[in-house]
């Protein structure tokens, strides 16, 4: 079993984050050096025609990726701790988080950070395909992404972690959001003492170091 990643980059990480958590350590670490544009390459197609980080390689020749459905497969191999919920009501409440920190966190975060800058330009997106920036979307997903930062401020008050009363996926993903969203200025209000709270101490978990 291979785990193709690179070790700056966000998404990768969460997987890392979720094996450490898992005390996983036994999976052969391989890579792909981004900076360098080796997922383009030849030789990284023929592995992933996605040509994304992270990707998982089983023996028998599947290749999983997506951060979170590769989360899934180790989930289920290992089920302790459980970081995907516990019963019917937590794994809905950490997929809805976990889609919500995705979907109005992570991904208007990719807007602000890969529509400005030289280095970015016609790689506005990861994948096979080159596209154009859109320097519009800078401004929209940093507003996002600060409005959502007051959403997760909100729920923190309320519960200890990001969807249950446990450390799950949905705190590794919120918090890889806020280091990502860090990569453009975009830090957490002096004002949102829970998330400021939590952030905190997340940052003090081993995981976070790997
Ligand atoms: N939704 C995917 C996103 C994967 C992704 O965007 N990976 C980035 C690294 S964070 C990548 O491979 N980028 C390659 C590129 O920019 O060409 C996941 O959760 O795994």
């Amino acid at each position: 079993m291979k785990l193709y990643d690179y070790d700056i980059a966000p998404n990768p990480r969460r997987a890392r984050m979720f094996l450490a958590e898992k005390g996983i350590d036994n999976v052969d670490i391989v890579q792909v050096d981004l900076g360098n544009k080796e997922q383009l390459s030849d030789n990284f197609r023929a592995i992933n025609p996605s040509c994304i980080v992270p990707a998982l390689a089983l023996d028998d020749g599947t290749l999983i990726t997506e951060s979170v459905a590769i989360c899934r497969y180790f989930e289920e191999l290992q089920p302790s701790p459980p970081l995907m919920g516990r019963d019917a009501k937590e794994k809905a409440l950490v997929e809805m988080w976990q889609r919500r920190v995705e979907l109005q966190g992570m991904l208007p975060a990719g807007d602000t950070f890969r529509n400005s800058g030289k280095r970015w330009t016609d790689r506005a997106l990861a994948g096979p395909v080159n596209y154009a920036q859109i320097p519009e979307l800078v401004n929209r997903g940093r507003a996002r992404v600060e409005y959502f930062l007051g959403v997760l401020n909100e729920q923190l008050g309320v519960s200890e972690f990001v969807a249950t009363e446990t450390f799950t996926i949905a705190d590794i993903t919120a918090f890889i959001l806020i280091e990502f969203a860090g990569w453009s200025k975009i830090e957490i209000p002096e004002e949102y003492g829970a998330l400021q709270r939590w952030f905190q101490s997340t940052k003090a978990r081993p995981s976070v170091k790997v």
